[in-house]
């Protein structure tokens, strides 16, 4: 943080955009028909959310959004990134859909399309219908069909105005935190289910990216968001490179490997061959299913992940802390001996520690394993304890900070030959955090739960000078 830095742009067409999630922002979970989702029935669950948050209210987005395709408008995004609910659109996870539920999407879609802000859909983030999870969840293989028959009536009811979506967002986190280290919901803490629920949610994306071909016109894309980990060893030892290979499989390469390439990997079935029969698992046809060709990649990344092979003294058994809340289960089936440490260096207000380089070596790692695949960054960004000052205004120099150090890495990369498309900054506003409910705010517009108001924080105004010059300033 010594010499100053240049001025720097992106490439012309370059997509700067900011990014929610329904289940964070909505609130109105009982409203025109919406039942509720896994989520809302975890955060019900005493002891599973910080200080018993719920989405019940949110940020009120439900009836609210006008307002908050405004502020969008005023910060100038090119693109929204937000998810539609499932138990909104078609409760019960089976039948109909429920008008009203895609009144709401077709409502906040024509209002970012007359700002000139361009939708961009997510499918699923994570608000399973609980009438799913009670015949089995996503460790069951006909939810998978049940997401296909889902897509469907979206695609159908949306696919006129919205020409840019995505199937699933971090299928590593819905499967491994919420079947694995329970962490998430349904907080099941079953290492073989979580391994099912990986393979039935990349069968599910493969069924949905068929399903919207058949439905969207030819110019539409289609993508999947994954939250890839940049997995470094703690040394060269050999111990230290096959902990990095194995956190490499079974957060990575268990959704690349059959997306991207039409198989696991081997090294992944002999790792996990004692928890799951894969053969019984993956039916003919899945893989070519799965693999069916998407338009984009998204990539989430916030934090690199630093591994050691075990010393020998770690007890499997003591609550871990990998960046990825604390549980007494592993979300690392067949690789549960394997020790995190924290990274080198500053840290956000989640503890993860800030690595603009672990971005740029993931680009440039995914773009040279995948050439000819455009890269999104459709997650990036900071928690900040951030709070209102005397004046009335939110000063948040760290996220600033944070973001500056992000865009550069994803400059680079560009400069370096990898084709990333846009950037999607988590998040538009402060919003339901999951497992730590409302305490961690990642908004570049910070929210007053009290009195829903919405105050543009320093860093929204930065960004808005970054859109407007589409780049950075030389910064200190
Ligand atoms: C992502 N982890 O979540 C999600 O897509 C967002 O909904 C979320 O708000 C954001 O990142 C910030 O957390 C993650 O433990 C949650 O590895 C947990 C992990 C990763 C991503």
């Amino acid at each position: 943080m010594t010499a100053a830095r240049p001025e720097i742009s992106l490439p012309s067409g370059f997509t700067w955009g900011a990014a929610t999630a329904a289940y964070q922002i909505e609130g109105a979970a009982a409203e025109d028909g919406r039942t509720p989702s896994i989520w809302d029935t975890y955060s019900r669950t005493p002891g599973k959310v910080r200080n018993g948050d719920t989405g019940d209210i949110a940020a009120d987005h439900y009836h609210r959004f006008r307002d908050d395709v405004a502020l969008m408008a005023d910060l100038g995004l090119n693109a929204y990134r937000f998810s539609i609910s499932w138990p909104r659109v078609q409760p019960t996870g089976r039948g109909p859909a429920v008008e009203r539920g895609l009144d709401f999407y077709r409502a906040l879609a024509d209002e970012l399309l007359e700002k000139g802000i361009t939708p961009v859909a997510t499918l699923y983030h994570w608000d399973l219908p609980q009438d799913l999870e009670d015949v089995g969840g996503w460790p069951a293989r006909d939810t998978a069909e049940r997401f296909a028959d889902y897509t469907a009536l979206v695609a159908d009811a949306l696919g006129d105005r919205i020409s840019t979506w995505t199937t699933l967002n971090e299928p590593w986190c819905a499967a491994f935190l919420g079947y694995g280290s329970g962490v998430h919901a349904p907080g099941r803490t079953e290492p073989a289910a979580a391994l099912k629920a990986a393979h039935h949610l990349n069968l599910a994306h493969g069924k949905a990216i068929g399903v919207l071909r058949d439905r969207l016109p030819s110019a539409a894309q289609t993508s999947i968001t994954l939250n890839l980990h940049q997995v470094r060893p703690l040394t060269e030892s050999a111990a230290d490179l096959d902990a990095a290979r194995r956190i490499d499989a079974v957060g990575n390469r268990v959704f690349t490997g059959p997306l991207l390439r039409g198989a696991y990997p081997d090294d992944l079935l002999a790792d996990t061959a004692h928890l799951v029969d894969w053969d019984a698992l993956v039916h003919d046809g899945d893989l070519a299913e799965i693999s069916r060709p998407i338009d984009l990649l998204g990539i989430n990344y916030y934090t690199p992940t630093l591994v050691s092979g075990s010393d020998g003294t770690s007890d499997a058994k003591a609550p871990r802390n990998d960046g990825h809340g604390r549980s007494d289960h592993s979300p690392w089936p067949g690789s549960e001996e394997v020790v995190f440490h924290l990274p080198p260096g500053e840290t956000t207000a989640m503890g993860w520690a800030i690595d603009p380089t672990g971005l740029y070596d993931l680009l440039r790692d995914v773009s040279r394993d995948h050439p000819r695949l455009p890269l999104l960054v459709t997650e990036n960004g900071a928690a900040v304890d951030d709070y209102v000052d005397p004046t009335g205004a939110v000063n948040d120099p760290e996220r600033i900070a944070y973001l500056d150090g992000h865009l550069r890495a994803v400059h680079r990369a560009i400069a370096d030959g990898v084709d990333v498309r846009g950037y999607f900054l988590w998040s538009l506003m402060d919003n339901f955090e999951w497992a730590h409910g409302y305490s961690k705010r990642f908004g570049t517009v910070y929210v007053d739960y009290a009195s829903q108001r919405r105050i543009p924080k320093a860093s929204a105004h930065w960004y808005a000078d970054v859109i407007r010059r589409n780049g950075l300033l030389p910064q200190a």
